[in-house]
């Protein structure tokens, strides 16, 4: 028995408001995509089958390592994180895993959890672990590190809390684990660079032995901070010999804010495909470093190129082609819900826009070197606006044709900031 958050009655009200100008952009858009001979409907069909997760803490106000700003109404715990997750869900229809972090998202009884979020439509993600701060019972410090840390205890307590992480996630339902450590050094000659890598390796490796037969240890790489000289795996570089080091189950995961400004994200991308190593993605968007902000909001283009490596990857599997999706933003001053909905539109709408390349016209003008002819193969795709298909494909699935909309009418928030109680303040996720 599912129990969703938002009156199914005021969606479909809405929807009643929107549908006749929705059905006539939709009509307009098909015959538009027939003329190049793209059939609306099959587009939709593949709009309906995307997905993204969210991550549990993505539904609380990050804030910055300055401050954080809490909202009223905020979720303090995972039962009302992966309540305001099924807000994003019901809405919409493209978010329906929850990505839980440990030990934030602790609880005493997982297999209740995963039953709580099954009544609320959700099922669970990649499971993330947690060794770049200290929690108040553990023996050892990650002040000097976690795996790559000089200290075998402190190595082993990480390795430990990456293995109770995947006992967690088989009760969940979770098949991946991702493993971002903040080891690194703030000084040259802090640590040697090499000796580094190689106790991160081992400790690796004794997770990656734990891994159950249809898990995989998805690696996410960081240039900087919280360390600020070196990282241990600082780029994809690393990630992909790291990756290939552990075994066929490591798979690099990438986060696009994780990178040197200016990189050719979509070139890493192909890259980490080509040798059989894409794991996932955590999409965000970034101005200056590690910014988390919303998916699409400062180079939606870069998101499209992006998808358009992901479907040539489809259409070329090489060792296989499933990486995991999920959304990893810090939202400091907007409802972070309304972020999601917002950036998971954007993230899905890059996704159709990457369908609708004309594959054979590109791969034609690439073979005859016609650069404008290749480059308008991509940019005819990108300039079409396919709002309408995302919004049908949310309506067929008992979504809402206009999400802010019908999420501001819900007052969702107000009423929970009279049900919860006050988050604290303080900094907030970096
Ligand atoms: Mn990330």
């Amino acid at each position: 028995m599912t129990r969703l958050p938002i009156s199914a009655d005021l969606i479909a009200t809405r929807n009643a408001v929107h549908a006749e100008a929705l059905e006539d952009d939709y009509a307009a858009l098909g015959r538009k995509l027939a003329r190049t001979g793209i059939d609306i409907d099959a587009i939709k069909d593949r709009v309906a089958g995307f997905s993204v997760a969210v991550p549990s803490w993505g539904a609380g106000r990050g804030g910055t390592r300055f401050a954080k700003f809490p909202i009223a109404g905020e979720p303090t715990n995972i039962h009302e994180k992966l309540e305001d997750c099924a807000v994003i869900q019901q809405l919409g229809r493209v978010t329906p895993r929850v990505s839980p972090h440990f030990p934030w998202d602790k609880v005493s009884d997982y297999k209740g959890l995963r039953a709580e979020a099954a009544s609320l439509g959700l099922g669970f993600d990649a499971v993330n672990s947690n060794t770049f701060q200290d929690q108040p019972e553990q023996a050892y410090t990650y002040a000097n590190g976690s795996l790559a840390a000089q200290d075998a205890a402190t190595r082993q307590q990480a390795v430990d809390h990456n293995i109770e992480c995947i006992e967690i996630g088989v009760q969940l339902g979770s098949t991946d684990l991702t493993v971002w450590v903040g080891d690194g050094t703030n000084f040259p000659g802090q640590q040697d660079l090499s000796r580094s890598l190689d106790r991160y390796l081992e400790a690796a490796s004794k997770i990656y032995a734990a891994l159950p037969y249809d898990w995989r240890m998805l690696l996410e790489h960081k240039m900087f901070e919280p360390a600020f000289y070196s990282t241990v795996i600082s780029d994809w570089g690393s990630s992909i010999l790291a990756a290939q080091e552990l075994g066929p189950k490591a798979k690099c995961l990438v986060d696009l804010g994780h990178h040197a400004p200016n990189v050719n994200i979509e070139q890493i991308v192909a890259r980490l495909h080509r040798f059989g190593k894409l794991g996932g993605f955590h999409f965000n968007d970034s101005k200056y470093g590690d910014d988390d902000l919303d998916s699409g909001s400062i180079n939606p283009h870069q998101l499209f190129l992006v998808f358009n490596e992901l479907v040539e990857a489809e259409h070329d599997p090489r060792d296989g082609f499933n990486p995991s999706y999920m959304i990893d933003q810090s939202h400091n001053v907007t409802d972070p819900i309304e972020s999601m909905l917002s950036s998971a539109e954007t993230i899905t709408q890059c996704f159709a826009k990457a369908r609708l390349v004309d594959r054979a016209a590109l791969h034609a003008a690439q073979e005859a070197n016609d650069t404008m002819m290749a480059f308008q193969a991509l940019r005819r795709a990108y300039n079409i606006d396919v709002a309408p298909i995302l919004a049908k494909a949310r309506m067929e699935a008992g979504g809402a044709i206009d999400v802010l909309e019908a999420y501001r009418l819900s007052q969702y928030r107000s009423r929970k900031a009279q049900e919860r109680k006050a988050v604290g303040l303080g900094a907030g996720i970096v």
